[in-house]
């Protein structure tokens, strides 16, 4: 069994991710941690520690102390906060893979799972159908640390044989822990204001398309890249992953065939200028090759499981305008 840290376990995809391993290897194998305390869920569901992503001791300290073989490195900044703190998105988001990475040439760790963005693409960039190997400049600052991070993994991967897979993955959905400073939160936040408010003000554009993806299928994703056999993984920069591409229109759309008063309205904000910048479908076909990658949720599947989910969880509260 291998003997995993999640670090950044208390974000949208880290929280998730550290339940589907814990599945998976048993709670015993898997150690979440994150800067502080903030996501209480993942704080008292089993083995956690404080680890800061940018200190290689507390790195160290954590996977001597734990007797660790593999790390998911999930803390980032993410691109909308990354554009109101450029310095820090570079640091923490830089800082963080060269230290794991590190750990890896030098033997202390066997395997790492870094994730990488479809915002390492940019203006110039083909925008339909985006090849995985492709014009890339991106124009965030967040997509600039995701494109360099890549290169390290590639170069670490080629000159010192570290086992280092990383996935490009799009917005992701999910309704059990709120993503955190993303372009492309708002197609989560739209579910919560439906089935709260039945109106939401999103801040892209209606015909704003963009690559998306169910949390579901990125776990998946996820896990099964890791799980594949190493010559399988002929791409040690990032794998293009793709699965939805919609418009907030779409989306709408598709919440209205289960909330039919649900009224959306538009106040596009500086988001409205990175979400331009990035590709509005992707071509992830040598995922699916390489190692048999599928997805399993269309706009209408992830809709319903939203909605149900969501009802759910709200359901002792009263409808708010
Ligand atoms: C963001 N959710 O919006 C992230 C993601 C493709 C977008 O990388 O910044």
């Amino acid at each position: 069994m291998p003997r995993i840290l999640v670090i950044g376990a208390g974000g949208q995809i880290g929280s998730e991710l550290t339940y589907k391993l814990r599945e998976l290897y048993g709670p015993e194998n898997v150690v979440a941690s994150d800067i502080g305390y903030h996501n209480t869920h993942i704080v008292n569901s089993g083995i956690f520690e404080i680890v800061d992503a940018q200190d290689y001791d507390s790195i160290k300290t954590c996977i001597d102390k734990h007797e660790i073989d593999t790390i998911y490195l999930m803390a980032a900044m993410l691109s909308a906060t990354g554009e109101k703190y450029p310095m820090k998105a570079w640091d923490l988001n830089i800082n963080s893979i060269f230290h794991v990475l590190n750990l890896a040439k030098d033997g202390f760790i066997k395997q790492i799972f870094w994730p990488s963005s479809i915002a390492v693409f940019g203006p110039t960039t083909p925008a339909l159908n985006t090849p995985q190997h492709t014009i890339a400049e991106p124009t965030t600052v967040y997509g600039i640390t995701k494109q360099v991070g890549e290169r390290w993994c590639e170069y670490y991967h080629d000159k010192y044989g570290v086992d280092v897979r990383s996935l490009r993955y799009p917005g992701i959905i999910s309704w059990k822990t709120m993503p955190g400073g993303g372009t492309t939160d708002y197609a989560v936040e739209i579910y919560h204001k439906a089935v709260l408010n039945k109106h939401y003000e999103c801040f892209l554009s209606e015909n704003t398309q963009l690559p998306m993806m169910f949390m579901e299928d990125a776990i998946n994703a996820t896990v099964k890249i890791m799980q594949a056999e190493s010559n399988t993984v002929k791409i040690r920069s990032s794998y293009n992953l793709a699965a939805l591409s919609f418009t907030p229109k779409d989306i709408s759309e598709a919440i209205q065939k289960h909330i039919p008063e649900f009224k959306i309205t538009y106040k596009p904000d500086f988001r409205q200028n990175i979400a331009n910048s990035w590709p509005k479908s992707i071509d992830d076909s040598s995922a699916r090759t390489d190692w048999n990658w599928s997805h399993n949720y269309d706009l209408d599947k992830m809709t319903e499981e939203m909605i149900t989910q969501l009802r759910n969880k709200y359901k002792d509260s009263t409808t708010t305008n």
